[in-house]
């Protein structure tokens, strides 16, 4: 790990990878075909309406073929590439856009869309294509026990100790395109701020943690994310 140069932990939401062309969840109020997304994002909701859960997600993958990253995840691919100290990106999206713009230092915390799961033995694997309660596993064979390797309401966040540890030792935490309303993930700038690092806020608007902040960028976050990582750049090469 690089270590001339302060630390930096990034977390994204949704609204990095509006301007790709994924719908955000607060821009389409919640909700999706009438259903609340806490209901279909949920192990109790997947027990209830397994087709359904399969059909939300199936979509959403099926989405991914059509979308590019754009110059916000491109940015944060040269901040990483190029920052001289401790770098890591916490993503809350299930999409694969900050990989295919080249970050590798990156925890998608609520899982991946192209990833799918067996609740029988508990292999994971990528899978591109659809899943249904017909689905088998390729490990141990049962039908009817895949589902995606997402992180639901309810369920516990990937890699939070890794996430914690980084939070602990930055000096510089940047929140861009989340509006706040999920924990754990809505709590990490109390984490950072209370160990003393500098926070800063990237977003279209305020939001409901936006008072937490050091620091805030308003605007879409393919012209913020850009200007940040140059302000950054800029700064550490300046010293
Ligand atoms: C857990 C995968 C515990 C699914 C997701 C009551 C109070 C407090 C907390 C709780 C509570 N009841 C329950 C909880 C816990 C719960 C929670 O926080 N609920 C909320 C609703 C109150 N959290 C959980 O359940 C988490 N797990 O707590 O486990 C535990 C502990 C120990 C042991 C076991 C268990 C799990 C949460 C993960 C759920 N899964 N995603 C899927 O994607 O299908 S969450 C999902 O929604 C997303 O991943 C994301 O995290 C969240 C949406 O948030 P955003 O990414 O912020 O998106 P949003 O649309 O909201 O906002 C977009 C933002 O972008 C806006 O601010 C907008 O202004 C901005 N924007 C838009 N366009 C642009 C832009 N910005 C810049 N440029 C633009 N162009």
């Amino acid at each position: 790990m690089k270590s001339d140069g302060p630390e930096i932990v990034v977390l994204t939401g949704a609204g990095v990878s509006a301007e790709s062309g994924i719908a955000t969840f607060r821009g389409t109020d919640g909700l999706w075909e009438g259903h609340r997304i806490e209901d279909v994002a949920s192990p109790e909701g997947f027990d209830r309406k397994p087709q359904l859960v399969h059909r939300f997600y199936n979509l959403r993958r099926a989405a991914l073929r059509t979308v590019q990253p754009n110059a916000a995840h491109s940015a944060l691919a040269r901040l990483e590439a190029a920052w001289p100290g401790a770098f890591l990106l916490v993503t809350q999206n299930v999409d694969d856009l900050h990989e295919r713009a080249g970050s590798r230092r990156l925890i998608h915390m609520h899982g991946e869309l192209r990833n799918v799961r067996c609740t029988a033995c508990s292999a994971s694997w990528p899978w591109e294509e659809e899943t249904s309660t017909h689905s088998r596993c390729p490990s141990c064979g049962d039908t009817g026990t895949v589902r995606p390797d997402i992180v639901w309401f309810g369920e516990m966040p990937i890699d939070m100790d890794r996430i914690i540890a980084r939070l602990a030792t930055c000096a510089i935490f940047i929140s861009i395109g989340t509006s706040g309303q999920v924990y754990p993930a809505a709590g990490f700038v109390d984490t950072a701020a209370r160990h003393g690092a500098r926070t800063i806020e990237v977003n279209l608007a305020g939001t409901a943690t936006s008072k937490a902040f050091h620091e805030r960028r308003t605007g879409p976050a393919t012209e913020t994310v850009p200007a940040l990582v140059d302000e950054l750049l800029n700064a550490h090469h300046s010293h």
